[in-house]
């Protein structure tokens, strides 16, 4: 009987650890759609409670023809930088349909392969603390857009430690440690996400 309870006991504290876990794992998942986004007022990033999101175009299939759409983010203290990182860009109307990522008024995706097409990934990071999405489509072949990975980068903190909640990508971005592990490249290198175990991948 005491073994059996044991048994119990123990269960329920290694499934709270694990749903503890889950919960952690969630917050640089947390899906925002840039359609349902547009002309709203910034974004912000928060250190302590969103230090980092995951970006669509669409929720839908497809993106909406003829559109016009412009989404601000900035982080919450001026210290602060953002990380963007293209995971998947599928844009094939091109260059009909557009993204542009703009640092306050500098393109900061110049290379016009980054802007429309089926880019490979590819992260850029903002010099101030506000960056603006734009994208644009004319009339004609929409496609399903892209998703990308927006983080908090902290330039100055020292040596980004990790028990003070950060997490030092090999790029020398530091981000949250919250972001570690959540299955999103928010380094913009991966290697927030190469070395994860079971409980927490
Ligand atoms: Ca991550």
């Amino acid at each position: 009987m005491a073994a059996t309870n044991f048994l119990r006991i123990s269960t329920n504290f290694f499934l709270l650890i694990f749903i503890v876990e889950l919960n952690a794992a969630k917050i640089g998942k947390e899906k925002h759609y840039m359609d349902k986004m547009c002309g709203n007022e910034l974004f912000t990033l928060d250190g302590d409670r969103i230090p980092g999101i995951s970006l669509q175009l669409t929720s839908g299939s497809k993106y909406k023809p003829n559109a016009n759409c412009t989404v601000r983010f900035r982080t919450a203290q001026p210290s602060q930088r953002l990380i963007i990182t293209m995971e998947k860009m599928d844009i094939t109307d091109c260059p009909g349909d557009l993204l542009k990522i703009y640092d306050g008024k500098n393109l900061l995706n110049m290379d016009t392969k980054q802007q429309c097409g089926t880019s490979a990934s590819f992260t850029v990071t903002s010099s101030t603390t506000q960056v603006s999405i734009t994208f644009t489509s004319n009339a004609a072949s929409e496609s399903s857009g892209f998703q990308a990975a927006i983080a908090l980068h902290f330039p100055m903190i020292a040596s980004c430690p990790q028990n003070l909640g950060f997490f030092q990508c090999k790029n020398k971005n530091c981000i949250s440690k919250q972001l570690e592990c959540d299955g999103r490249n928010h380094c913009g290198d991966g290697t927030d996400e190469n070395q994860c175990g079971i409980l927490s991948g």
